[in-house]
């Protein structure tokens, strides 16, 4: 049956109890992704093995159940939660300087959504709030392994990777209370947008895994103006059983385009557990029927985000394709600020709270690695906080939107005399084609089939 074996970078992991489903991947020790059926390279064995590395230093083994009648619905865990949180692994890459870097994105991460909350409350915001409490080390870090001529394409939890991607609170205050001077002038709310131009980084997609397939075809114009690029994305693990997911990371896959995949696995979709949505132990183990590689990593671990996105860019510079990175953490609060989240078993969340991305984060810097002082982590949140108390009320200072006077952003939708698209990394290089390849002929275009 499932795993058998995973290879190890920190503590051994315990037999799966995540038995409902049958898995028919058996996994060895680390090999290649199996040869294709047929080329000639497989091994005598019948059974073949594959490597999904786990830079997990934890491997918690819990289940959610629904039991009850439907007026009495509720979910239970069960498993142990009774484990101390893990060390933070220390990073193959990130310098002093770096980790403290990631540790200031993800705390204006978390006061910026403390904030927005509040805007929310008092009636300033319009449309919903999502959060990504909980998730600021994975949004962060990996936001932060990317290289300037790389590609961002954020989902909802992902604030924190718009601000290290250059975007400043007060524009994301601004959009969400939808002020004429927000990134899209007003037209839109909320997390939906982005900037093509300058930061390269594409809106979300409200239609979970459609950005992928766009991110992908980022991947290829990059290509077809000769620069291979990394285009780091996200998705659910709602989102990732989604069609659309399938097919654009598969035609990434075989187009060996260098595209990046987060995974989001925070154990809720809405209010469905993810023991309710996948079979698979793992989320990576997808990978495997992509033939990319897949890699795991604790995502309140912002040094494991780092280094497995970097590691994840570089293959995607060099022109190797595509990886899928599971990010295993825990929604801290419901979907979006309408949703209470009372579905979720108190003992998961008190079992995550202590697996705080931040508050791990912090002790790690001062406590682990002596690279900064309280007094100097104290300068440093203050200084967090006087940036955002400015941007706040700069935003809330800002003007509504004013169609009537408003002449520079009329319209919703571009159109020819808006701007003008030019390739971004050079002009578009065509292959001539080689002689005596099969190509279509003129006539086949008159062929109609009766
Ligand atoms: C294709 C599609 N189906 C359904 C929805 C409605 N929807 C929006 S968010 C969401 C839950 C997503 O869960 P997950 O992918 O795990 O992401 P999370 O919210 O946990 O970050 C759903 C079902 C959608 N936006 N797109
Ligand atoms: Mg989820």
């Amino acid at each position: 049956m499932a795993h058998k074996k995973r290879p190890k970078h920190g503590s051994s992991p315990k037999k799966s109890n995540k038995s409902a489903c049958p898995n028919p991947i058996e996994q060895k020790t680390p090999s290649k992704p199996a040869p294709k059926a047929g080329s000639g390279g497989a091994s005598s064995s019948p059974v073949r093995s594959y490597n999904i590395p786990d830079y997990r230093l934890e491997h918690p083994e819990f289940r959610i159940f629904m039991s009850g009648d439907s007026a009495n619905l509720e979910y239970r865990v069960e498993g142990d939660l009774s484990a101390p949180p893990p060390p933070i692994r220390e990073s193959k890459y990130l310098s002093r300087e770096q980790c403290i870097a990631i540790h200031r994105w993800m705390l204006l991460n978390r006061r910026m959504e403390v904030a927005l909350e509040n805007l929310y409350k008092q009636g300033k915001v319009v449309g919903g709030v999502y959060f990504g409490l909980g998730q600021e080390g994975c949004s962060c870090a990996s936001a932060y392994a990317l290289g300037p001529d790389d590609w961002l394409g954020p989902m909802i939890r992902n604030q924190g990777a718009m601000l290290v991607r250059g975007f400043a609170a007060r524009d994301i205050m601004r959009q969400y209370m939808a002020k004429g001077d927000s990134p899209t002038w007003g037209r839109d709310a909320s997390s939906h947008f982005g900037d093509w131009q300058r930061r390269n980084v594409c809106a979300p997609i409200s239609m979970l895994g459609e950005l992928i397939g766009v991110m992908a075809g980022v991947c290829l114009g990059a290509r077809l103006q000769g620069k291979n690029i990394a285009a780091l994305t996200y998705v659910g693990d709602g989102g990732q059983s989604t069609g659309v997911t399938y097919e654009s990371l598969n035609f990434a896959a075989v187009q060996k385009l260098g595209l990046v995949l987060i995974v989001e696995n925070n154990l809720w979709g809405y209010s469905t557990p993810a023991d309710m949505q996948f079979c698979v132990k793992d989320l990576a183990d997808r990978a495997i029927a992509y033939g990319i590689p897949g890699v795991i990593v604790d995502g309140t671990d912002p040094c494991q985000a780092y280094d497995a996105t970097l590691e994840a860019c570089e293959r995607a510079r060099r022109g190797e394709g595509p990886t899928l990175i599971e990010a295993k953490m825990m929604r801290m609060k419901g979907h979006a600020i309408h949703d209470a989240a009372q579905y979720v078993p108190a003992k998961l969340l008190e079992f995550w709270r202590a697996r705080d991305p931040i508050a791990r984060f912090e002790n790690y810097l001062v406590n682990v690695k002596h690279w900064l002082t309280t007094k100097d982590n104290r300068e440093l949140i203050e200084d967090v906080e006087r940036e955002l108390e400015a941007d706040r009320e700069a935003a809330v200072a800002s003007p509504m939107p004013d169609p009537e006077t408003d002449k520079t952003h009329q319209g919703v939708y571009c159109d020819p005399s808006c701007h003008e698209i030019k390739p971004k990394y050079g002009p578009v290089v065509v292959k001539p084609r080689e002689s005596g390849a099969a190509g279509s002929k003129e006539a086949e275009a008159a062929v109609h089939l009766k």
